[in-house]
């Protein structure tokens, strides 16, 4: 399975919950996958003419029709976008 997040999986204070990318990162891990970590960089929120495309963008943009990660690719192909649904994902379907 592939999971692309933006600069990494790493913790970070941002409210609520964290760093969302960290989170669906460790929710798969804790469910026993070893997913491969794509790191999509650029910037995929606010106005369009900020948005620095990059080419893990547009294969996100590609593969779920939005350009926020992170998004989970499962080895059967489905494609799960936000990491709420991620982590529900993944307490769904443990390895
Ligand atoms: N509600 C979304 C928020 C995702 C989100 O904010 N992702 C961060 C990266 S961790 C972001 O800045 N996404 C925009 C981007 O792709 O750059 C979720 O929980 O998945």
């Amino acid at each position: 399975m592939k999971l692309y997040v933006c600069w990494g999986t790493f913790q970070t204070p941002r409210p609520p919950h964290g760093h969302p990318c960290h989170n669906a990162y460790q929710a798969l891990r804790m469910a026993g996958h070893d997913p491969e970590v794509i790191k999509v960089r650029g910037l995929g929120v606010g106005p369009g003419f900020l948005h620095l495309t990059t080419d893990g963008r547009r294969e996100v943009e590609r593969i779920s029709g939005q350009r926020v990660v992170p998004v989970l690719v499962a080895d059967d192909g489905e494609v799960v976008t936000d990491s709420r649904r991620i982590i529900d994902w993944a307490e769904a379907h443990p390895a």
